[in-house]
């Protein structure tokens, strides 16, 4: 049965609008490989830096229920699985094999999934099975021209596609897949990579097409500017305030995204145990790419 909003404001980090909650979330870094290439991405495994796309290793589904026993067991007030990467969770089977899995031994925890949202679509009714309670769907345009700014190409059922095309196909399976998720009881939340030079006088008409297809929630995350896109700038606190008001027009915005690595284990800005669960040793760096 789907998890209620009223209910995910007290139980999910990352769906709280207003105050934070302070509940956590588990990250399991089962999905190795992405099938698009964002210009400000660099999937990365390492132990060093401190943003999405990176997590020390990759482990197994099997081997991610070990870790959700072990970290409950530490922290009680863990309510969220999460996948995030450091790939994409779609373009590999591992994601939704995991959730398959943590519905029957752990049922209380709240599944949540990220993704790109290239195979949404097509892969909807088998995320949906597969108890999937929340549901992250990165989209940083609905125009075509300018997400073919901010995305190289796609690998869609194994062709490579650059250019306007590729942004065409990634939009619209995005838009029909959160319809599609949206519908069936799953609650929907768009993340937004704010990039100054090239999406920010866009995001209200993100906003605006996500709310009108069945998205609860929109979050913004500020780039930070490295690979193809270190040319770009960082958003500041005054525009990320004045974008996240245009967008909130539309829709309800969450302003306490940590811009998490994809392993980590915690309340999000708060103490986490991913050292301890994972065995390494991470010596925080700032750096970014999606969420
Ligand atoms: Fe993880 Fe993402 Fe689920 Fe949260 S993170 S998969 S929705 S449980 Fe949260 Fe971290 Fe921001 Fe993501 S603070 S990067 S929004
Ligand atoms: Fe893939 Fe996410 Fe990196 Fe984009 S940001 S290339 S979707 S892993």
């Amino acid at each position: 049965m789907a998890v209620s909003f009223e209910e995910l404001q007290k139980n999910h980090p990352c769906f709280a609008v207003g105050q934070k909650n302070n509940s956590g979330r588990i990250h399991l870094p089962v999905s190795p490989g992405c099938n698009i290439s964002c210009n400000f991405c660099r999937i990365s495994l390492n132990d060093t830096e401190n943003r999405p796309g990176v997590a020390s290793d990759i482990i197994t589904p099997d081997e991610a229920l070990g870790i959700v026993e072990r970290s409950i067991e530490m922290m009680p007030e863990l309510s969220v699985v999460g996948v995030a990467g450091p790939g994409d969770t779609l373009a590999t089977p591992y994601a939704l094999e995991t959730f398959r899995k943590i519905k029957d031994k752990f049922p209380k925890m709240i599944k949540c999934m990220s993704t790109n949202g290239l195979l949404l679509y097509e892969k909807a009714d088998e995320l949906i099975d597969a108890g999937v309670d929340t549901l992250t769907v990165t989209v940083n345009a609905v125009d075509p021209d300018i997400q073919s700014k901010i995305n190289d190409h796609i690998i869609w059922h194994g062709e490579w596609i650059s250019g306007r095309e590729a942004a065409e196909i990634l939009i619209e399976n995005q838009l029909k897949g959160i319809e599609k998720v949206a519908a069936a009881g799953v609650t929907v939340k768009v993340n937004t990579v704010l990039i100054p030079e090239i999406n920010k006088d866009h995001v209200p008409e993100i906003a605006k097409t996500v709310a009108g297809l069945g998205a609860t929630i929109y979050n913004l995350i500020p780039l930070i500017p490295q690979h193809k896109l270190a040319w770009c700038t960082e958003p500041d606190c005054q525009m990320l305030y004045e974008v996240r008001a245009e967008a909130e027009k539309y829709i309800k915005v969450f302003r306490h995204c940590q811009r998490c690595r994809a392993d980590a284990i915690g309340v999000p800005g708060g103490r986490d145990i991913s050292k301890q669960i994972y065995l390494r040793e991470i010596k925080l760096e700032n750096t970014f790419s999606h969420g």
